[in-house]
């Protein structure tokens, strides 16, 4: 309900009077007060002037009534925010086992204390600066073609953060968004399954927003950056928020209408890995080769040294020179 004000009060620069959001929302004045509060609590500045009415000033970096007020509400069903938590994705897969969520719901944290990426690597996830949140779903598709859903986040992602910042953001299979050669947001998609059907699947997304490239930890200072590092600037994260979820719908829509080959062709044209040649670590293995396109499962197509096609499922790539 607070997001319905916050819809009402967004994008005007004169006060919308307390009579007419407790008629358009059906409340009374006292309710309006109590929404507004409710507001103000989250860190919205809301002035309010007796006679007048309410006029929204500033809004809080991330909150949880901004992101509602700019999504589809039928199709996103609950946005779950929290200050700290272990890791959002672990939280998505604790809650939907025991059934408390439903799919649609949008887990989101400020902080991580074990964020985590592939193989139990780690996320780093300071507090106040970027974007990690885990989506719950229950696509119905194969779960051999678990990595659509990858390929799906990816887009949305790499489209919301362009459009946003301007920045030319780029991916590298399988999981990586990047500018310009680094790092600055990861994927991961997690299926719980039966042998032909995906009973659930969270797809964790880390963005690296408004942190300072001094604060990230040595081991990634060189590969990793944030959209702060690169334009100088701070964004809000509940608008980039709102645009992947709304992309995802999109994404997810057009999958559904048998899209795979429109979502394939926008991932390639997104994509820095094909047309290269690479080295694919998988495991303790290195395969050198010639990226040449990805399948229909999403999987990489990479001509060998010695001219055989491979195709690999899930690794980490360096693009070589
Ligand atoms: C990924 O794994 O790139 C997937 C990352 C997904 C993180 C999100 S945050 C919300 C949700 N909840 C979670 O617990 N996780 C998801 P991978 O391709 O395995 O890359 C991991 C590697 O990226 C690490 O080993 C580091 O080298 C590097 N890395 C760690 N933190 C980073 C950061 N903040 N920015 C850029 N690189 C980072």
């Amino acid at each position: 309900m607070s997001s319905k004000i916050l819809y009402l009060l967004k994008g005007k620069d004169s006060f919308v009077s307390g009579a007419s959001i407790s008629s358009d929302l059906g409340i009374t004045r006292a309710g309006v007060w109590k929404k507004i509060k409710n507001l103000r609590e989250q860190g919205f500045i809301i002035e309010a002037v007796p006679s007048k009415g309410y006029r929204l000033i500033r809004s809080p970096d991330l909150s949880e009534d901004a992101i509602i007020s700019q999504i589809n509400n039928n199709f996103w069903k609950k946005i779950m925010l929290f200050k700290s938590i272990d890791s959002t994705n672990d939280l998505a897969s604790r809650l939907s086992a025991k059934k408390v969520i439903e799919t649609g719901t949008v887990i989101i944290a400020d902080s991580q204390s074990t964020g985590k990426g592939r193989l139990r690597r780690k996320w780093f996830s300071p507090a106040g600066v970027n974007i990690y949140l885990s989506i719950v779903l229950r696509p119905e598709i194969e779960p051999k073609d678990a990595t659509l859903l990858t390929i799906m986040a990816s887009n949305a992602c790499a489209s919301a953060i362009s459009e946003t910042t301007g920045l030319d953001i780029r991916i590298k299979w399988p999981n990586d968004l990047e500018y310009s050669g680094k790092k600055l947001g990861g994927i991961l998609t997690e299926i719980r399954s039966e042998p032909d059907k995906i009973n659930i699947a969270i797809i964790g997304i880390g963005i690296n927003v408004n942190m300072e490239g001094k604060t990230l930890p040595d081991d990634i200072k060189t590969s990793a950056t944030s959209i702060k590092n690169e334009t100088g600037n701070i964004f809000s994260r509940s608008e980039i928020i709102s645009l992947i979820l709304n992309n995802l719908e999109h994404w997810q829509e057009t999958l559904k209408n048998n899209g795979r080959t429109l979502l394939l062709k926008k991932w390639k044209e997104l994509s820095t890995t094909i047309g290269k040649n690479v080295k694919v670590t998988v495991g303790k293995n290195n395969i050198f080769g010639f990226a040449e396109d990805i399948d229909d499962e999403g999987r990489l197509i990479l001509r060998t040294q010695s001219g055989i096609e491979q195709k690999i499922s899930a690794g980490d790539i360096t693009i070589l020179r």
